[in-house]
């Protein structure tokens, strides 16, 4: 069958040409105004960049190159005897804007299986870190190091033309992703285990051989959890900090791994992937106080009293989405499947019945509902994985799906060195006084 670079070659002419023309009938269209409030605001709504892979609807979420999770779940090919769509597919979808066929998924699962061996510095640098290192951190400094073999850096050195960036920046993109089960193996065995790693099986999934390294290949449900926690956490459009960071850095032709570790850095804190840590933590320290069966008005009360101490309820809110994320309500059709009665699922089904209410009756957040970081930790939790300060990792290895997917088309369509304009807000004053 055709192979996925084989398909983006034929493909990237006719997306210059797609880009050409928009830019020749409406490069000259105002996407709208610019307010200083956007300035302090963190740019919310500021429409600055182009991202292919998937579009952010407030009120209906992520879709994936026009495709709902439901849809990717219905169409995308699976593992045999799975029902959760496997990662590879979705990778192909957010590259090519096509599903393909169950043999391309199979041979992207071999051609990771097969690129996916790290170099021996790298396992070593992730030896050296103290477990007291946050894993992020750990994830971090060895995609960092694994820029020593970049296809790109080297070309770039022998002077590669620029219409040639791309094929080095997908080989990078495929050697990251395939590398990353790797790393995050040998982080969490360093750090929660012996140190010791199986060798992954060429003949299985990346979803399969992640969750081998990590020690959970026996319970299929854990597999089948992380095909879809993949799929979901891969991408959600260009704004967010992960995916936005992984862009700007790559914009200054930083390799695939250096920009894919500077948008590890992002995801890292607390308002954006380190939430799911997060809301572990604070499920825990609430079960600490209110028990295994707390009622309503327990739960309430502890929702208060976080609020009262000038803290966030995590995994509520978000900057775009105005209703319940759907990455929520995809791993809740999964806990209700597979673990309906589990004391923990069951207390978030509760909080998710209770916090939406507070927070509106708080009046600050401008989106009451949870989002994807409010469901995960308790599902993990639930097959073993509980040691929460990993969580991050796999959102992690799951986010490089959609950056990699946008840099291969940055460097194919020539995106440029991003770089906006700044005000001091001097200058902003003596822009508009007396006006
Ligand atoms: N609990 C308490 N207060 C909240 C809140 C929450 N869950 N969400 C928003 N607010 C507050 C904000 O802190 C802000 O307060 P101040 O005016 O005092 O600064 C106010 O409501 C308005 O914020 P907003 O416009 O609704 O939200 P932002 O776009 O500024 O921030 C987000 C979005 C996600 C950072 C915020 O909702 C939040 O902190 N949520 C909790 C952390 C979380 O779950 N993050 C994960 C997001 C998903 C991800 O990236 O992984």
């Amino acid at each position: 069958p055709q192979s996925l670079k084989e398909r983006l070659a034929e493909l990237i002419p006719k997306e210059k040409e797609n880009v050409k023309a928009i830019r020749t009938e409406y490069g000259a269209k105002a996407l709208g105004q610019v307010t200083v409030d956007q300035l302090y605001g963190g740019m919310r709504g500021l429409p600055a960049l182009i991202w292919d892979g998937s579009v952010l609807d407030a009120n209906e979420g992520i879709r994936f190159r026009g495709k709902t999770i439901p849809e990717c779940q219905d169409l995308l090919p699976k593992a045999d005897g799975g029902a959760e769509p496997l990662p590879e597919a979705l990778f192909w979808l957010l590259v090519t804007g096509e599903v393909p066929t169950a043999e391309q998924t199979k041979a992207i699962s071999a051609e990771w299986a097969a690129r996916a061996e790290l170099p021996k510095f790298v396992e070593e640098l992730i030896d050296r870190c103290p477990p007291t290192l946050h894993p992020m951190s750990q994830f971090s400094v060895a995609v960092t190091a694994l820029n020593h073999d970049s296809a790109f850096a080297k070309a770039y050195q022998n002077g590669i033309p620029k219409a040639e960036y791309w094929g080095p920046i997908y080989e990078d993109c495929m050697d990251l992703i395939a590398k990353l089960p790797a790393i995050a193996g040998r982080i969490y065995r360093n750090v929660y285990g012996d140190g010791k790693l199986p060798a992954i099986d060429a003949t299985k999934d990346y979803a399969w051989n992640l969750s081998h390294l990590l020690g959970f290949s026996d319970k299929e449900a854990f597999v089948e959890l992380m095909r879809l926690y993949i799929v979901i956490h891969s991408d959600h459009e260009g704004g967010n900090v992960s995916a936005h960071t992984g862009k700007l850095v790559g914009s200054a032709l930083s390799d695939p791994f250096l920009s894919y570790a500077a948008a590890l850095d992002g995801l890292a804190g607390p308002l954006h992937g380190l939430a799911n840590q997060e809301v572990l933590l604070w499920v825990m320290k609430m079960r600490s106080k209110v028990g295994e069966n707390p009622s309503d008005q327990d739960i309430k009360d502890y929702i208060w009293s976080t609020l009262k101490s000038g803290q966030v309820v995590p995994g509520y809110g978000h900057a775009v989405l105005r209703k319940t994320d759907p990455r929520y309500m995809a791993q809740r059709a999964f806990a209700l499947k597979h673990l309906p009665e589990d004391p923990l699922f069951k207390l978030v089904g509760q909080i998710y019945n209770i916090a939406p209410g507070i927070l509106l009756e708080a009046g600050k957040a401008k989106n009451p509902w949870p989002n994807v970081d409010a469901h995960s930790g308790i599902l993990l939790t639930y097959y073993g994985l509980d040691q929460m300060q990993f969580y991050t990792v796999l959102f992690g290895v799951s986010r490089a799906f959609g950056v990699a997917a946008q840099l291969i088309w940055d460097r194919a369509l020539g995106a440029p060195l991003e770089r906006p304009k700044s005000y001091s807000s001097e200058a902003i004053k003596k822009m508009f006084v007396g006006k």
